[in-house]
């Protein structure tokens, strides 16, 4: 079997070469008007820093029906559609890109599966869910998924490029 040899996004801090299949990816979360109701986007946003994923982008915001029906187009015409759509759009959310090895799977498996009731315990879901609407918070599912929600979210300007100073503690 061939195998890549790709560079891992510390490598300019160790300075070393990481023989893995690691990739650092980007990937878009939204924490999502129940959680900031129910005043879980702290602990939400403490799990990304505790495993060890940077925050490259964070802001609050009013999701307007546009941008929703631009995010959840994939569901147009399904019969919890409208629902879904007047539940994010009706209080502000929280925007963020996340980076790290692998963040897009990593954040999904935090995460847990859409609904609540079937996530489990550990995960964000899991832990502080119940319903299959109202399930706190959204995370790409691909790497084209993340590429276009982040572009949809964020401005070039607002995303910033920094190093984790504790990131050699993490790996
Ligand atoms: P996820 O990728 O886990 O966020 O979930 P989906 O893209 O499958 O669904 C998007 C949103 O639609 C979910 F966050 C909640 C909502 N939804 C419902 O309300 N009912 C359903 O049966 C399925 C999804």
């Amino acid at each position: 079997m061939q195998s890549f040899f790709i560079l891992c996004g510390l490598c300019a801090l160790c300075g070393k070469q990481e023989n893995t299949l690691m990739m650092t990816q980007r990937t878009l979360v939204l924490i999502k008007p129940d959680a900031i109701q129910r005043g879980l986007s702290g602990e939400i946003i403490a799990r990304f820093e505790r495993k060890g994923l940077k925050i490259v982008a964070i802001k609050m915001l009013q999701v307007t029906p546009e941008l929703a029906h631009r995010h959840y187009a994939e569901h147009v015409g399904k019969p919890f559609y409208p629902a879904l759509v007047e539940y994010v759009t009706g209080s502000p959310a929280i925007a963020m890109v996340i980076s790290g090895p692998e963040a897009i799977t990593v954040v999904r498996l935090m995460v847990g599966p859409t609904n609540g009731l079937a996530a489990p315990p550990g995960t964000i879901r899991g832990d502080f869910s119940t319903s299959h609407r109202l399930n706190l918070l959204h995370a790409s599912d691909s790497e084209a998924s993340a590429e276009q929600e982040i572009a949809a979210f964020f401005d070039v300007s607002e995303i910033f490029d920094y190093d984790l100073e504790l990131a050699h503690w993490f790996r």
